[in-house]
């Protein structure tokens, strides 16, 4: 059972504080100090926003160190590895990226793939923060937008090309890892058809770190997950052969919600700041094309957003938390968005009458993959919590947003800042001490 909540938001924000403090190497924070001690993309961001109330120069240079390690082509990789820091699996050597790949940045060790784009999002926290300092916090702020914004619309640029030449409005992913929620029953039937060739010899890490095997996922999982890297490798991670080689291709409806919002977010920030009129015209264009898309893949009645799997051709029917992609970037009919919000307040989700707290667990309960321990098959993750109520309150929904925030802060009170949480008992689950859960509360309580 979870301790009662027993920190007072005071002390709550300063163990968040402290904890981001820690996990601080300087110019990156380890997304946690023992399961995930390098840089992880989406993770980046989301620290970006935790630091802000604390030093937006600091936030500053999180965002640095990840666009430093920025793709030739455009991609942010999901992870940037730190110098000589072990203790990953799969690390640099088995990406292999430095020796393959032309793209792969000079002077820093990533991996192959990508992550959710999110980071337009943090810059915008950012810059709001600064807006209420003094001058020469506003001038670091000022001085990072022109200092990266042309890297940013690459960026974009990229997802919008690379992972979308056809234009549908979504964007493809190669590999469950590049969706931020890699075992979720959202991508079993795709890894079904995944059939790992011969592997070279390897040893999972993160297992002698979470070592209950119902919070992570499988061995079988993982030969898949390696498989895929093996495919990627014997392209040279080149763009344009990987729909030819790979045998995992999905369009992933919420990662394509998520691009859809933060191009707005990024056009406004452009308007704001008078950057190229060509850049704000592309990523408006860019919005539309995505919302367009994610709105395309929605059942009738009742809102629900579907993943496709181009391998197998069909829609991906899983009922899990990306069935609300369309509430992010919003453009439903306004009764489907209602049945959409009913649906995700109601039993299947928060509202499941024996949830500990009403937030929003990965997978449906009431759905046949629930898993209540196991990763995205089930935990309630406060980093997704923290994505929810910032995107109500962006479309207007202040009341829905305050109600995930004080549940949120609810949940993380026994102060363990877990990468997840067993809906039913609170349990922290996975990682301690995980440097996003420590920025969500950050912001939320900054
Ligand atoms: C693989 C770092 C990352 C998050 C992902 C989360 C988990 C990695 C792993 O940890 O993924 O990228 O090894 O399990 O699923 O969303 O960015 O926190």
């Amino acid at each position: 059972m979870a301790r009662d909540p027993n920190f007072s938001p005071t002390a709550l924000a300063a163990r968040a504080a402290y904890l981001l403090r820690g996990n601080d190497l300087g110019e990156m924070t380890t997304a946690a100090p023992l399961l995930y001690p390098h840089m992880w993309s989406w993770d980046a961001a989301f620290v970006a926003i935790g630091l802000a109330p604390l030093s937006v120069e600091r936030a500053v240079v999180e965002l640095d160190t990840l666009l430093s390690a920025q793709w030739r082509n455009g991609m942010i990789p999901h992870i940037v590895f730190a110098n000589g820091v072990d203790g990953y699996f799969p690390g640099p050597a088995r990406w292999a990226c430095a020796a393959l790949a032309d793209n792969a940045p000079p002077g820093r060790h990533t991996s192959g793939i990508t992550q959710p784009p999110v980071h337009a999002i943090a810059v915008q926290r950012i810059l709001e923060r600064a807006h209420s300092r003094g001058r020469s916090t506003r001038a670091v702020a000022n001085a990072f937008l022109d200092r990266r914004w042309n890297d940013l619309v690459r960026w974009h640029r990229w997802l919008a090309e690379a992972r979308d030449p056809d234009e549908r409005g979504r964007i493809t992913l190669y590999h469950g890892w590049e969706s931020g929620m890699d075992n979720s029953p959202r991508w079993d039937g795709a890894y079904a058809n995944v059939v790992p060739g011969p592997l070279p010899a390897y040893q999972r890490a993160d297992n002698h770190i979470v070592t209950d095997p119902a919070q992570r996922p499988s061995d079988g999982e993982y030969d898949r997950y390696l498989w895929l890297l093996e495919e990627m490798k014997s392209v040279r991670y080149q763009d344009e052969l990987l729909p030819a080689t790979m045998s995992l291709a999905v369009e992933d409806v919420f990662v394509s919600a998520i691009f859809s919002v933060a191009c707005t977010v990024l056009a406004e920030i452009g308007e704001e700041h008078n950057r190229p009129n060509s850049d704000i015209r592309d990523l408006y264009g860019w919005a539309e094309r995505f919302r367009a898309g994610v709105l395309a893949t929605t059942v009738e009645r009742t809102g629900v957003a579907r993943d496709y799997d181009l391998k197998a051709q069909r829609w991906i029917t899983a009922e899990t938390i990306a069935q609300f992609a369309p509430l992010l970037c919003g453009g439903l009919p306004h009764d489907t968005e209602r049945a959409l919000l009913r649906r995700l307040e109601g039993p299947r989700f928060a509202g499941h009458p024996d949830l500990r707290y009403a937030l929003i667990p990965s997978t449906s309960p009431v759905s046949r993959e629930f898993r209540a321990t196991q990763y995205w098959r089930g935990p309630v993750w406060p980093v997704m919590t923290w994505l929810f109520a910032w995107a109500f309150a962006r479309r207007g929904w202040a009341e829905r947003s305050q109600v995930l925030r004080q549940e949120g802060l609810r949940q993380v009170s026994e102060g363990s800042f877990a990468e997840y949480y067993e809906p039913f008992t609170g349990r922290p689950l996975g990682s301690m001490q995980q440097s996003w859960t420590a920025a969500a509360v950050l912001d939320w309580l900054g």
